[in-house]
Protein backbone atom coordinates (compact mmCIF):
# COMPACT_ATOMS: atom_id res chain seq x y z
CA UNK A 1 0.00 0.00 0.00
CA UNK A 2 2.66 2.32 0.74
CA UNK A 3 4.47 1.45 -2.13
CA UNK A 4 1.61 2.27 -4.17
CA UNK A 5 1.43 5.31 -2.61
CA UNK A 6 4.56 6.34 -3.24
CA UNK A 7 4.30 5.55 -6.78
CA UNK A 8 1.18 7.62 -7.47
CA UNK A 9 3.31 10.31 -6.06
CA UNK A 10 5.56 10.23 -8.21
CA UNK A 11 3.15 10.50 -11.19
CA UNK A 12 1.83 13.50 -8.98
CA UNK A 13 5.31 14.75 -8.65
CA UNK A 14 6.47 14.37 -12.13
CA UNK A 15 3.49 16.17 -13.70
CA UNK A 16 3.89 19.12 -11.25
CA UNK A 17 7.50 19.38 -12.39
CA UNK A 18 6.60 19.15 -16.33
CA UNK A 19 3.76 21.80 -15.49
CA UNK A 20 6.00 24.16 -13.80
CA UNK A 21 8.83 23.72 -16.26
CA UNK A 22 5.80 24.48 -19.41
CA UNK A 23 4.79 27.57 -17.19
CA UNK A 24 8.17 28.81 -16.80
CA UNK A 25 9.20 28.48 -21.06
CA UNK A 26 5.37 29.68 -21.28
CA UNK A 27 6.34 32.96 -19.26
CA UNK A 28 8.94 33.42 -21.69
CA UNK A 29 7.11 33.03 -24.81
CA UNK A 30 3.20 33.61 -24.57
CA UNK A 31 1.61 32.90 -20.94
CA UNK A 32 -1.34 32.02 -22.13
CA UNK A 33 0.41 28.73 -23.68
CA UNK A 34 0.95 27.58 -20.38
CA UNK A 35 -0.57 23.96 -20.66
CA UNK A 36 -2.66 24.26 -17.77
CA UNK A 37 -4.12 27.60 -18.49
CA UNK A 38 -4.58 26.45 -22.14
CA UNK A 39 -6.85 23.24 -21.10
CA UNK A 40 -9.00 25.49 -18.93
CA UNK A 41 -9.24 28.00 -21.77
CA UNK A 42 -10.49 25.01 -23.98
CA UNK A 43 -12.70 23.89 -21.47
CA UNK A 44 -14.13 27.15 -21.27
CA UNK A 45 -14.67 27.46 -24.93
CA UNK A 46 -16.14 24.15 -25.57
CA UNK A 47 -18.67 24.82 -22.10
CA UNK A 48 -21.92 25.22 -23.23
CA UNK A 49 -23.71 28.45 -22.52
CA UNK A 50 -26.27 27.28 -19.99
CA UNK A 51 -23.70 25.42 -17.80
CA UNK A 52 -21.48 28.83 -18.08
CA UNK A 53 -24.35 30.47 -17.03
CA UNK A 54 -24.87 28.64 -13.81
CA UNK A 55 -21.17 28.20 -13.21
CA UNK A 56 -20.81 32.48 -13.52
CA UNK A 57 -23.83 32.46 -10.90
CA UNK A 58 -22.36 29.92 -8.84
CA UNK A 59 -19.01 31.02 -8.47
CA UNK A 60 -19.36 34.75 -9.02
CA UNK A 61 -16.21 36.11 -10.03
CA UNK A 62 -14.23 33.12 -8.86
CA UNK A 63 -15.17 31.55 -11.80
CA UNK A 64 -12.04 31.21 -13.42
CA UNK A 65 -10.19 30.29 -9.84
CA UNK A 66 -12.85 26.88 -9.82
CA UNK A 67 -11.91 26.24 -13.29
CA UNK A 68 -8.54 26.20 -13.01
CA UNK A 69 -8.78 24.32 -9.79
CA UNK A 70 -10.98 21.66 -11.23
CA UNK A 71 -8.54 21.18 -14.18
CA UNK A 72 -5.82 20.81 -11.90
CA UNK A 73 -7.47 18.58 -10.07
CA UNK A 74 -8.29 16.14 -12.52
CA UNK A 75 -4.70 16.25 -13.96
CA UNK A 76 -3.15 15.24 -11.11
CA UNK A 77 -5.86 11.94 -10.43
CA UNK A 78 -4.74 11.54 -13.85
CA UNK A 79 -1.07 11.84 -12.81
CA UNK A 80 -1.22 9.64 -9.77
CA UNK A 81 -2.69 6.83 -12.15
CA UNK A 82 0.31 7.29 -14.55
CA UNK A 83 2.75 6.85 -11.44
CA UNK A 84 1.12 3.81 -10.43
CA UNK A 85 1.19 2.66 -14.34
CA UNK A 86 4.82 3.47 -14.14
CA UNK A 87 5.53 0.88 -11.42
CA UNK A 88 4.50 -1.92 -13.32
CA UNK A 89 6.43 -0.59 -16.57
CA UNK A 90 7.89 2.88 -16.28
CA UNK A 91 7.00 3.25 -20.08
CA UNK A 92 3.39 2.78 -19.53
CA UNK A 93 3.28 5.69 -16.99
CA UNK A 94 5.61 7.77 -19.01
CA UNK A 95 2.82 6.64 -22.20
CA UNK A 96 0.14 8.18 -19.92
CA UNK A 97 2.03 11.97 -19.27
CA UNK A 98 2.75 12.28 -22.88
CA UNK A 99 -1.25 11.42 -23.83
CA UNK A 100 -1.95 13.99 -20.81
CA UNK A 101 0.72 16.38 -22.75
CA UNK A 102 -0.48 15.95 -26.21
CA UNK A 103 -3.95 16.83 -24.97
CA UNK A 104 -2.37 20.30 -23.32
CA UNK A 105 -0.64 20.80 -26.64
CA UNK A 106 -3.81 20.52 -28.44
CA UNK A 107 -5.54 22.72 -26.27
CA UNK A 108 -3.10 25.29 -26.86
CA UNK A 109 -3.12 24.75 -30.45
CA UNK A 110 -7.04 25.61 -30.94
CA UNK A 111 -6.65 28.79 -28.83
CA UNK A 112 -7.24 31.80 -31.06
CA UNK A 113 -4.17 33.03 -32.54
CA UNK A 114 -1.71 30.34 -31.36
CA UNK A 115 1.77 29.20 -33.94
CA UNK A 116 3.76 26.23 -33.76
CA UNK A 117 5.37 28.16 -30.93
CA UNK A 118 2.42 27.58 -28.72
CA UNK A 119 3.50 24.01 -28.44
CA UNK A 120 6.88 24.72 -26.77
CA UNK A 121 5.76 24.64 -23.43
CA UNK A 122 3.97 21.61 -23.99
CA UNK A 123 7.34 20.30 -24.61
CA UNK A 124 8.92 21.05 -22.26
CA UNK A 125 6.24 19.93 -19.80
CA UNK A 126 6.65 16.54 -21.69
CA UNK A 127 10.60 16.61 -21.39
CA UNK A 128 10.45 17.48 -17.69
CA UNK A 129 7.70 15.05 -16.32
CA UNK A 130 8.91 11.94 -18.12
CA UNK A 131 12.58 12.77 -17.07
CA UNK A 132 10.97 13.57 -13.24
CA UNK A 133 9.11 10.37 -13.63
CA UNK A 134 11.63 8.05 -15.53
CA UNK A 135 14.75 9.51 -12.25
CA UNK A 136 12.35 9.11 -9.57
CA UNK A 137 11.37 5.71 -10.98
CA UNK A 138 15.14 4.74 -11.31
CA UNK A 139 15.50 6.21 -7.57
CA UNK A 140 13.38 3.75 -6.02
CA UNK A 141 14.25 0.41 -8.09
CA UNK A 142 16.84 -1.66 -6.44
CA UNK A 143 19.54 -2.11 -9.10
CA UNK A 144 20.31 -5.20 -11.37
CA UNK A 145 16.08 -5.43 -11.06
CA UNK A 146 14.75 -3.48 -14.13
CA UNK A 147 12.33 -4.90 -15.72
CA UNK A 148 10.09 -5.34 -12.51
CA UNK A 149 10.32 -2.02 -10.79
CA UNK A 150 9.18 -1.44 -7.13
CA UNK A 151 9.08 -3.37 -4.49
CA UNK A 152 5.34 -4.18 -4.11
CA UNK A 153 5.56 -6.90 -0.61
CA UNK A 154 7.80 -3.49 1.05
CA UNK A 155 10.79 -5.75 1.82
CA UNK A 156 13.88 -3.71 0.45
CA UNK A 157 16.33 -5.58 -1.14
CA UNK A 158 18.06 -2.41 -2.11
CA UNK A 159 17.17 -1.19 1.69
CA UNK A 160 18.21 2.26 2.77
CA UNK A 161 19.95 3.71 0.41
CA UNK A 162 16.92 3.32 -2.02
CA UNK A 163 15.08 5.05 0.24
CA UNK A 164 17.36 7.63 0.57
CA UNK A 165 17.97 8.00 -2.97
CA UNK A 166 13.93 8.48 -3.93
CA UNK A 167 13.59 10.79 -0.99
CA UNK A 168 17.28 12.98 -2.52
CA UNK A 169 15.56 12.83 -6.10
CA UNK A 170 12.26 14.13 -5.05
CA UNK A 171 13.40 16.53 -3.09
CA UNK A 172 15.60 17.81 -5.77
CA UNK A 173 12.79 17.86 -8.29
CA UNK A 174 10.58 18.83 -5.89
CA UNK A 175 12.65 22.28 -4.86
CA UNK A 176 13.22 22.39 -9.02
CA UNK A 177 9.13 22.73 -9.25
CA UNK A 178 9.29 25.73 -7.18
CA UNK A 179 12.14 27.60 -8.33
CA UNK A 180 10.49 27.09 -11.73
CA UNK A 181 7.20 27.86 -11.27
CA UNK A 182 8.14 31.06 -8.79
CA UNK A 183 10.27 31.86 -11.77
CA UNK A 184 7.83 31.94 -14.20
CA UNK A 185 5.77 33.95 -12.23
CA UNK A 186 7.90 36.53 -11.56
CA UNK A 187 8.76 37.00 -15.11
CA UNK A 188 5.00 37.02 -16.10
CA UNK A 189 4.69 39.44 -13.19
CA UNK A 190 7.88 41.85 -14.55
CA UNK A 191 6.59 41.41 -18.56
CA UNK A 192 2.94 42.65 -17.63
CA UNK A 193 3.67 45.79 -15.74
CA UNK A 194 2.56 48.62 -17.79
CA UNK A 195 5.47 51.10 -19.12
CA UNK A 196 4.79 54.62 -18.06
CA UNK A 197 2.44 55.83 -21.20
CA UNK A 198 1.38 59.10 -20.31
CA UNK A 199 -1.95 59.93 -22.40
CA UNK A 200 -2.75 63.62 -23.24
CA UNK A 201 -5.50 65.79 -21.72
CA UNK A 202 -8.98 65.68 -23.32
CA UNK A 203 -10.24 68.36 -25.68
CA UNK A 204 -13.77 67.75 -24.78
CA UNK A 205 -13.07 66.80 -21.25
CA UNK A 206 -15.89 66.10 -18.79
CA UNK A 207 -17.09 67.94 -15.91
CA UNK A 208 -15.72 68.24 -12.42
CA UNK A 209 -16.84 64.83 -10.78
CA UNK A 210 -18.74 65.07 -7.97
CA UNK A 211 -18.35 64.20 -4.50
CA UNK A 212 -20.75 60.65 -3.71
CA UNK A 213 -23.02 59.71 -1.25
CA UNK A 214 -20.57 57.08 0.18
CA UNK A 215 -19.26 59.86 2.80
CA UNK A 216 -22.73 59.25 4.11
CA UNK A 217 -24.17 56.01 3.57
CA UNK A 218 -21.98 53.58 4.59
CA UNK A 219 -22.18 50.26 2.30
CA UNK A 220 -23.15 52.28 -0.89
CA UNK A 221 -21.13 51.75 -4.21
CA UNK A 222 -18.54 54.26 -4.90
CA UNK A 223 -19.93 57.11 -7.19
CA UNK A 224 -16.95 56.12 -9.43
CA UNK A 225 -15.83 52.19 -9.39
CA UNK A 226 -11.62 52.32 -8.39
CA UNK A 227 -10.41 50.73 -11.04
CA UNK A 228 -8.90 47.63 -8.63
CA UNK A 229 -12.58 46.54 -7.75
CA UNK A 230 -14.31 47.32 -11.22
CA UNK A 231 -15.94 44.01 -12.31
CA UNK A 232 -14.04 41.90 -14.63
CA UNK A 233 -15.68 39.29 -17.16
CA UNK A 234 -14.17 37.73 -20.08
CA UNK A 235 -13.13 34.64 -21.75
CA UNK A 236 -8.95 34.69 -20.60
CA UNK A 237 -7.44 32.96 -17.94
CA UNK A 238 -4.41 35.01 -18.32
CA UNK A 239 -4.60 39.15 -19.78
CA UNK A 240 -3.08 39.74 -23.03
CA UNK A 241 0.32 41.28 -23.30
CA UNK A 242 0.18 43.78 -25.85
CA UNK A 243 2.82 45.96 -26.49
CA UNK A 244 2.28 49.10 -26.94
CA UNK A 245 4.90 50.14 -29.45
CA UNK A 246 3.87 47.34 -32.20
CA UNK A 247 0.50 48.17 -31.14
CA UNK A 248 -2.07 49.59 -34.65
CA UNK A 249 -5.79 49.31 -34.51
CA UNK A 250 -6.89 48.77 -38.14
CA UNK A 251 -10.61 50.01 -39.27
CA UNK A 252 -11.25 47.91 -42.39
CA UNK A 253 -13.90 45.86 -44.41
CA UNK A 254 -16.42 48.01 -46.09
CA UNK A 255 -14.96 51.63 -45.90
CA UNK A 256 -13.89 53.89 -48.51
CA UNK A 257 -10.58 54.10 -47.15
CA UNK A 258 -8.62 51.47 -44.87
CA UNK A 259 -6.96 52.55 -41.94
CA UNK A 260 -4.22 52.00 -39.66
CA UNK A 261 -3.76 53.89 -36.71
CA UNK A 262 -0.45 53.57 -33.67
CA UNK A 263 -1.00 53.62 -30.36
CA UNK A 264 0.36 57.35 -30.65
CA UNK A 265 -1.67 58.25 -33.28
CA UNK A 266 -4.85 57.86 -31.33
CA UNK A 267 -3.80 59.25 -28.66
CA UNK A 268 -2.49 62.17 -30.74
CA UNK A 269 -6.78 62.58 -32.05
CA UNK A 270 -8.86 64.97 -30.30
CA UNK A 271 -9.65 62.99 -27.38
CA UNK A 272 -13.14 62.95 -25.66
CA UNK A 273 -13.67 62.09 -21.96
CA UNK A 274 -16.79 60.89 -20.20
CA UNK A 275 -18.61 58.72 -17.09
CA UNK A 276 -20.12 55.69 -18.41
CA UNK A 277 -21.30 52.70 -16.48
CA UNK A 278 -20.05 49.55 -17.63
CA UNK A 279 -22.54 46.30 -18.07
CA UNK A 280 -21.84 42.30 -18.16
CA UNK A 281 -25.21 41.05 -19.50
CA UNK A 282 -24.56 38.06 -17.30
CA UNK A 283 -25.28 40.39 -14.55
CA UNK A 284 -28.34 39.18 -12.27
CA UNK A 285 -30.66 41.01 -10.28
CA UNK A 286 -28.94 42.95 -7.43
CA UNK A 287 -25.43 41.39 -9.18
CA UNK A 288 -21.80 43.10 -8.89
CA UNK A 289 -21.39 42.57 -12.72
CA UNK A 290 -21.55 46.65 -13.39
CA UNK A 291 -18.98 49.22 -12.91
CA UNK A 292 -18.46 52.88 -12.68
CA UNK A 293 -15.50 55.31 -14.27
CA UNK A 294 -14.21 57.83 -16.14
CA UNK A 295 -12.98 57.03 -19.56
CA UNK A 296 -10.92 58.83 -22.02
CA UNK A 297 -10.80 58.20 -25.90
CA UNK A 298 -11.10 59.44 -29.73
CA UNK A 299 -15.45 59.23 -30.75
CA UNK A 300 -16.10 56.48 -32.58
CA UNK A 301 -17.70 58.52 -35.26
CA UNK A 302 -14.58 60.49 -35.90
CA UNK A 303 -12.45 57.13 -36.91
CA UNK A 304 -15.54 56.26 -39.50
CA UNK A 305 -16.12 59.30 -40.91
CA UNK A 306 -12.08 59.17 -41.31
CA UNK A 307 -12.44 55.20 -43.04
CA UNK A 308 -15.78 56.47 -44.55
CA UNK A 309 -18.20 53.75 -44.25
CA UNK A 310 -19.94 51.95 -46.67
CA UNK A 311 -23.82 51.59 -47.31
CA UNK A 312 -23.75 47.59 -46.87
CA UNK A 313 -22.36 47.52 -43.31
CA UNK A 314 -24.97 47.15 -40.42
CA UNK A 315 -22.26 45.82 -37.94
CA UNK A 316 -18.39 46.91 -36.42
CA UNK A 317 -17.10 43.37 -36.02
CA UNK A 318 -14.21 44.07 -33.72
CA UNK A 319 -11.30 41.52 -33.50
CA UNK A 320 -8.87 41.52 -30.15
CA UNK A 321 -5.29 41.36 -30.13
CA UNK A 322 -5.92 37.04 -29.78
CA UNK A 323 -8.82 36.81 -32.58
CA UNK A 324 -11.71 37.23 -29.60
CA UNK A 325 -14.42 38.64 -31.84
CA UNK A 326 -17.61 41.01 -30.87
CA UNK A 327 -20.16 42.16 -33.06
CA UNK A 328 -20.86 45.91 -32.09
CA UNK A 329 -24.56 46.91 -33.77
CA UNK A 330 -23.79 50.03 -36.16
CA UNK A 331 -26.79 52.41 -36.04
CA UNK A 332 -26.70 52.33 -32.23
CA UNK A 333 -23.00 53.33 -31.72
CA UNK A 334 -23.06 55.16 -34.42
CA UNK A 335 -26.58 57.35 -33.49
CA UNK A 336 -24.65 60.27 -31.59
CA UNK A 337 -24.37 58.69 -28.12
CA UNK A 338 -20.75 59.28 -26.72
CA UNK A 339 -19.18 55.74 -28.21
CA UNK A 340 -15.42 55.89 -27.95
CA UNK A 341 -12.64 54.15 -28.79
CA UNK A 342 -10.76 54.11 -25.17
CA UNK A 343 -7.42 54.54 -24.38
CA UNK A 344 -7.84 55.77 -20.27
CA UNK A 345 -10.07 54.93 -17.84
CA UNK A 346 -10.30 57.11 -14.79
CA UNK A 347 -7.17 59.13 -14.98
CA UNK A 348 -4.88 56.40 -16.10
CA UNK A 349 -4.32 53.78 -19.18
CA UNK A 350 -6.57 50.99 -19.64
CA UNK A 351 -5.29 48.32 -16.88
CA UNK A 352 -4.36 45.41 -18.53
CA UNK A 353 -7.92 43.88 -16.99
CA UNK A 354 -9.76 46.04 -18.82
CA UNK A 355 -8.17 45.95 -22.22
CA UNK A 356 -4.91 47.96 -22.15
CA UNK A 357 -3.91 49.27 -24.17
CA UNK A 358 -7.42 50.34 -26.29
CA UNK A 359 -10.99 48.73 -25.73
CA UNK A 360 -14.32 49.87 -27.47
CA UNK A 361 -16.84 51.73 -24.95
CA UNK A 362 -20.38 52.04 -25.88
CA UNK A 363 -23.02 53.53 -23.00
CA UNK A 364 -26.05 52.01 -23.20
CA UNK A 365 -25.03 48.52 -24.74
CA UNK A 366 -24.01 45.48 -23.08
CA UNK A 367 -20.16 44.95 -23.06
CA UNK A 368 -20.73 41.43 -25.21
CA UNK A 369 -21.82 43.56 -27.95
CA UNK A 370 -19.85 46.74 -27.19
CA UNK A 371 -17.19 46.80 -25.04
CA UNK A 372 -14.02 44.89 -27.41
CA UNK A 373 -10.95 44.91 -25.10
CA UNK A 374 -7.09 44.34 -26.17
CA UNK A 375 -9.11 45.67 -29.88
CA UNK A 376 -7.22 45.58 -32.93
CA UNK A 377 -9.55 45.16 -35.76
CA UNK A 378 -12.87 47.10 -36.50
CA UNK A 379 -14.57 45.50 -39.46
CA UNK A 380 -17.30 47.11 -40.89
CA UNK A 381 -19.48 43.75 -42.50
CA UNK A 382 -22.83 42.55 -42.11
CA UNK A 383 -24.47 40.21 -39.83
CA UNK A 384 -24.47 37.95 -42.25
CA UNK A 385 -20.98 37.39 -43.53
CA UNK A 386 -19.45 37.34 -39.94
CA UNK A 387 -20.60 36.33 -36.41
CA UNK A 388 -18.78 36.62 -33.32
CA UNK A 389 -18.12 34.41 -30.02
CA UNK A 390 -21.14 35.05 -28.40
CA UNK A 391 -23.64 35.55 -31.41
CA UNK A 392 -22.22 31.68 -31.88
CA UNK A 393 -23.60 30.63 -28.33
CA UNK A 394 -26.71 32.54 -29.35
CA UNK A 395 -26.66 35.66 -27.24
CA UNK A 396 -28.74 38.44 -28.80
CA UNK A 397 -27.36 40.66 -31.26
CA UNK A 398 -29.43 43.36 -30.26
CA UNK A 399 -29.09 43.80 -26.54
CA UNK A 400 -29.15 47.36 -24.86
CA UNK A 401 -28.52 47.52 -20.88
CA UNK A 402 -31.91 47.36 -19.01
CA UNK A 403 -32.88 49.61 -16.27
CA UNK A 404 -31.82 48.18 -13.00
CA UNK A 405 -31.60 49.21 -9.58
CA UNK A 406 -29.63 47.40 -6.88
CA UNK A 407 -29.24 47.39 -2.88
CA UNK A 408 -26.07 47.73 -1.49
CA UNK A 409 -26.83 48.57 1.94
CA UNK A 410 -28.20 46.50 4.13
CA UNK A 411 -26.74 42.97 2.29
CA UNK A 412 -29.23 40.42 1.74
CA UNK A 413 -29.20 38.32 5.58
CA UNK A 414 -27.46 41.17 7.27
CA UNK A 415 -28.24 41.51 11.02
CA UNK A 416 -29.16 44.75 11.73
CA UNK A 417 -29.56 46.98 14.91
CA UNK A 418 -33.00 48.58 15.30
CA UNK A 419 -33.12 52.08 14.46
CA UNK A 420 -32.61 54.90 12.48
CA UNK A 421 -30.23 53.83 9.31
CA UNK A 422 -30.21 54.01 5.43
CA UNK A 423 -31.38 51.75 2.74
CA UNK A 424 -29.02 52.72 -0.14
CA UNK A 425 -27.50 51.62 -3.48
CA UNK A 426 -27.37 52.33 -7.15
CA UNK A 427 -29.48 52.28 -9.85
CA UNK A 428 -28.44 52.98 -14.23
CA UNK A 429 -30.63 52.93 -17.03
CA UNK A 430 -27.52 54.36 -19.57
CA UNK A 431 -28.46 56.44 -22.44
CA UNK A 432 -32.04 57.10 -21.26
CA UNK A 433 -31.19 58.60 -17.41
CA UNK A 434 -32.90 57.53 -13.91
CA UNK A 435 -35.77 59.85 -13.07
CA UNK A 436 -36.41 58.11 -9.56
CA UNK A 437 -35.51 54.88 -7.17
CA UNK A 438 -38.89 53.79 -4.99
CA UNK A 439 -38.03 51.51 -2.03
CA UNK A 440 -40.64 49.13 -0.99
CA UNK A 441 -40.70 47.74 2.84
CA UNK A 442 -42.24 44.66 3.57
CA UNK A 443 -44.83 45.07 0.50
CA UNK A 444 -46.01 48.52 1.59
CA UNK A 445 -46.32 51.43 -0.60
CA UNK A 446 -43.51 52.28 -2.69
CA UNK A 447 -40.75 55.34 -1.00
CA UNK A 448 -39.61 57.41 -3.50
CA UNK A 449 -35.56 57.25 -2.56
CA UNK A 450 -33.20 60.39 -2.49
CA UNK A 451 -30.85 60.65 -5.38
CA UNK A 452 -27.42 61.45 -4.97
CA UNK A 453 -25.07 63.61 -7.54
CA UNK A 454 -25.50 62.98 -11.72
CA UNK A 455 -22.73 63.15 -14.19
CA UNK A 456 -25.07 62.31 -17.11
CA UNK A 457 -27.50 59.62 -18.23
CA UNK A 458 -24.56 57.42 -19.11
CA UNK A 459 -23.83 57.24 -15.79
CA UNK A 460 -25.48 55.18 -12.46
CA UNK A 461 -27.12 57.20 -9.97
CA UNK A 462 -26.22 56.87 -6.03
CA UNK A 463 -29.65 56.62 -3.61
CA UNK A 464 -30.67 55.92 -0.16
CA UNK A 465 -33.59 56.29 2.00
CA UNK A 466 -33.58 57.22 5.53
CA UNK A 467 -35.51 54.32 7.14
CA UNK A 468 -36.38 53.10 10.62
CA UNK A 469 -35.84 49.71 11.15
CA UNK A 470 -38.08 47.97 13.58
CA UNK A 471 -37.41 44.71 15.26
CA UNK A 472 -38.29 41.54 13.26
CA UNK A 473 -37.51 40.22 9.71
CA UNK A 474 -38.06 42.53 7.00
CA UNK A 475 -38.02 42.55 3.02
CA UNK A 476 -36.71 45.59 0.84
CA UNK A 477 -37.37 45.63 -2.58
CA UNK A 478 -36.15 48.85 -5.07
CA UNK A 479 -37.47 49.76 -8.61
CA UNK A 480 -36.34 52.47 -10.95
CA UNK A 481 -37.94 54.50 -13.24
CA UNK A 482 -36.17 55.91 -16.19
CA UNK A 483 -36.29 59.31 -17.75
CA UNK A 484 -38.73 58.58 -20.65
CA UNK A 485 -40.86 57.29 -18.20
CA UNK A 486 -40.26 53.14 -18.55
CA UNK A 487 -40.38 51.63 -14.84
CA UNK A 488 -38.31 48.11 -13.79
CA UNK A 489 -40.34 45.05 -14.64
CA UNK A 490 -41.46 42.93 -12.18
CA UNK A 491 -40.91 40.28 -14.77
CA UNK A 492 -37.94 37.98 -14.15
CA UNK A 493 -35.96 37.02 -16.58
CA UNK A 494 -32.80 35.41 -16.56
CA UNK A 495 -29.47 37.14 -18.27
CA UNK A 496 -29.70 34.80 -21.42
CA UNK A 497 -29.81 35.95 -23.75
CA UNK A 498 -30.58 39.89 -23.77
CA UNK A 499 -30.00 40.55 -20.06
CA UNK A 500 -31.36 39.81 -16.74
CA UNK A 501 -34.93 41.71 -15.59
CA UNK A 502 -37.09 41.69 -12.55
CA UNK A 503 -36.73 43.44 -8.93
CA UNK A 504 -34.24 42.89 -6.26
CA UNK A 505 -35.73 41.55 -2.64
CA UNK A 506 -33.47 41.47 0.26
CA UNK A 507 -34.31 40.17 3.61
CA UNK A 508 -32.71 41.67 6.43
CA UNK A 509 -33.29 40.78 10.34
CA UNK A 510 -33.32 43.76 12.69
CA UNK A 511 -32.91 43.30 16.27
N1 LIG B 1 -11.46 40.95 -26.02
C1 LIG B 1 -12.50 40.80 -25.20
N2 LIG B 1 -13.24 41.89 -24.90
C2 LIG B 1 -14.30 41.77 -24.07
C3 LIG B 1 -14.66 40.53 -23.53
C4 LIG B 1 -13.87 39.40 -23.87
O1 LIG B 1 -14.12 38.26 -23.42
N3 LIG B 1 -12.79 39.57 -24.69
N4 LIG B 1 -15.73 40.45 -22.68
C5 LIG B 1 -16.76 41.49 -22.84
C6 LIG B 1 -17.75 41.49 -21.78
S1 LIG B 1 -18.86 40.21 -21.76
C7 LIG B 1 -17.89 42.53 -20.91
S2 LIG B 1 -19.20 42.61 -19.85
C8 LIG B 1 -16.90 43.61 -20.84
C9 LIG B 1 -16.34 43.72 -19.45
O2 LIG B 1 -15.37 44.70 -19.39
P1 LIG B 1 -14.45 44.77 -18.09
O3 LIG B 1 -13.85 43.41 -17.89
O4 LIG B 1 -13.46 45.83 -18.36
O5 LIG B 1 -15.37 45.13 -16.95
O6 LIG B 1 -15.83 43.39 -21.73
C10 LIG B 1 -16.19 42.87 -22.98
N5 LIG B 1 -15.02 42.88 -23.81
MO1 LIG C 1 -20.48 40.69 -20.43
Amino acid sequence: MRNRLMWAGFGVLATVVGMAAGHLVASLLDPASSPVLAVGSTVIDLTPTPLKEWAIRQFGSNDKAVLTGSVLVGTLVLAAAAGLLARRRLALGAGLLLVLVAAAAAAALTQPATGPVDVVPALATAVAGVGALTCLARAATPRGDGAEVGDPAGHGAAGSPTRRGVLVAAGSLAAGAVAMGAAGRLITRARTAISDVVLPAAQDPAGPFPAGLEEKVAGISAFRTPVDDFYRVDTRLTLPVVDVDGYTLAIDGDVDRELTFTFDELAAMPLIERDITLTCVSNDVGGPYVGSARWLGVRLTDLLDQAGVGDRADQIYCTDVDGMTISVPLELAADGRDAMVAIGMNGGPLPREHGFPVRMVVPGLYGFISACKWMTHMTLTTYDEATAYWTDRDWAVDAPIKPASRIDTPRSFQEIDAGDTFVGGVAWAQHRGIAKVEVRVDGDAWQEARLGPSVGDDYWQQWYLPWRAEPGEHTLSVRATTQDGYTQTEARALPFPDGASGLQDIIVRVS
